[in-house]
């Protein structure tokens, strides 16, 4: 799993660019019911918080039932829009650097350990990291303003 830790690292080398992002421009939602910067990047430290959970725990048990969560719901009750832009930065970056260092060491056999979610489907650790990546990528593309200026 080095190279799936070593795209996640990659991608946050778009912090920089993050940075430069102003509050006001942070702030802003393209329209009613849409998230703003701050609002997206928040669902990515919900997802982060979330995948932690079952990165981990799926470590430590080989099948597991977890709840999922509501991406609008949780984005909604902890008001990220009210949070200095610059300091949801930085803890998307930091907390996903210790998800690259999870990934990067978790051992082989977990990999094929299953998370039976809420609607019955089966995943594999292995799927679920792999599928955390894309998810981030997508949203990142989204803040940043197109696919292609996400770091590879
Ligand atoms: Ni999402």
């Amino acid at each position: 799993m080095e190279s799936v830790a070593n795209d996640l690292l990659s991608a946050l080398h778009a912090a920089d660019r993050l940075r430069q992002i102003d509050e006001a421009a942070a702030s802003e939602r393209p329209a009613p019911g849409k998230w703003s910067k701050k609002e997206i990047l928040g669902h990515l430290i919900d997802s982060a918080a979330n995948n932690h959970q079952r990165f981990i725990r799926l470590q430590l048990n080989p099948r597991i039932d977890l709840p999922g969560y509501d991406g609008d719901e949780w984005v909604r009750v902890q008001r990220y829009q009210d949070r200095p832009w610059h300091e949801i930065v930085e803890l998307w970056q930091m907390y996903n650097r210790q998800l690259a260092s999870v990934i990067r060491h978790v051992s082989p056999e977990a990999l094929r350990h299953i998370w039976h979610t809420p609607d019955g489907t089966d995943l594999d650790l292995e799927f679920i990291m792999r599928d955390y990546i894309v998810h981030l990528r997508h949203h990142l593309a989204q803040v940043l303003g197109n696919e292609a200026a996400v770091p590879l």
